[in-house]
């Protein structure tokens, strides 16, 4: 992933955030909120796995402070369009939630920014294992919430399933392929999902693929689209780097 930085530029058009997790513990639910809460736009994009599962019981106080926060963003005088696309662990959820915090819930949404079309989908739906093996994707679920409760102090295991779990599947290339073909279909410049947990970037035939990451792991990532172009974030390396910039000159 190519990391470049403008620390000055706090605000810009959309933000795209996905695979938050909220009600598991290895979600990074205050940081999210602290990246919201440090930047201007004028949409937000939740691209899908907003939530772990149907468990209200498991959000915890961190939890319910960001989506209060995502409910006050999208008060109308704030002028921010938030938008939630449906991810395949929010199904079921997401039209209680998205009333609950004044969100538009989508599968997948469109727009149009600065002469470019933008389509953004959350990438299950090219996920061909939990497609053609839906038993054996809940089973892994549950073994794999289990295991994040046992693991509940470093988490360290739960992240390093997580890694594993979409290296295992491939996951990756295929979701970057299946969402460059819709995006061919449609019409759209550049195609945005989540899902695999793994940042990252591609094109074909003038298509641009970005995917957000997740906010699960030790390195969380989000997307900014501005009139400079579309740009991956590193949360944990711009916060050192904004540390560094904040010390005094000597
Ligand atoms: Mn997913």
């Amino acid at each position: 992933m190519s990391k470049v930085y403008r620390l000055d530029e706090d605000s810009c058009d959309t933000i795209i955030i996905s695979d938050l997790h909220l009600g598991s513990i290895v979600s990074r639910a205050e940081d999210a909120r602290h990246m919201l809460q440090s930047k201007r736009f004028r949409r937000l994009v939740l691209l899908g796995d907003i939530f772990c599962d149907l468990d209200f019981r498991r959000l915890t106080k961190q939890h319910w402070e960001l989506l209060s926060y995502i409910r006050k963003l999208s008060n109308p005088k704030r002028n921010v369009e938030v938008v939630w696309v449906e991810g395949n662990h929010d199904r079921g959820l997401i039209d209680v939630m998205s009333h609950l915090v004044g969100t538009t819930a989508y599968q997948e949404y469109q727009w149009d920014y600065a002469g470019k079309r933008y389509l953004a989908i959350h990438g299950h739906q090219y996920d061909t294992f939990l497609v053609g093996n839906a038993a054996l994707s809940a089973a892994g679920e549950w073994v794999y919430m289990h295991l994040q409760k046992l693991d509940s102090k470093s988490k360290l295991i739960s992240r390093f399933l997580d890694r594993q779990n979409s290296k295992w599947m491939h996951l990756s290339p295929k979701v970057a392929a299946g969402a460059l073909a819709l995006a061919s279909q449609r019409g759209a410049d550049v195609v945005f999902c989540g899902h695999t947990h793994t940042a990252m970037q591609a094109e074909r035939k003038g298509v641009r693929y970005f995917n957000s990451g997740c906010w699960t792991t030790e390195d969380p990532t989000y997307i900014t689209v501005d009139e400079f172009g579309v740009q991956l974030h590193d949360y944990v390396s711009e916060q050192a780097h904004r540390a560094l910039n904040l010390e005094p000159a000597v």
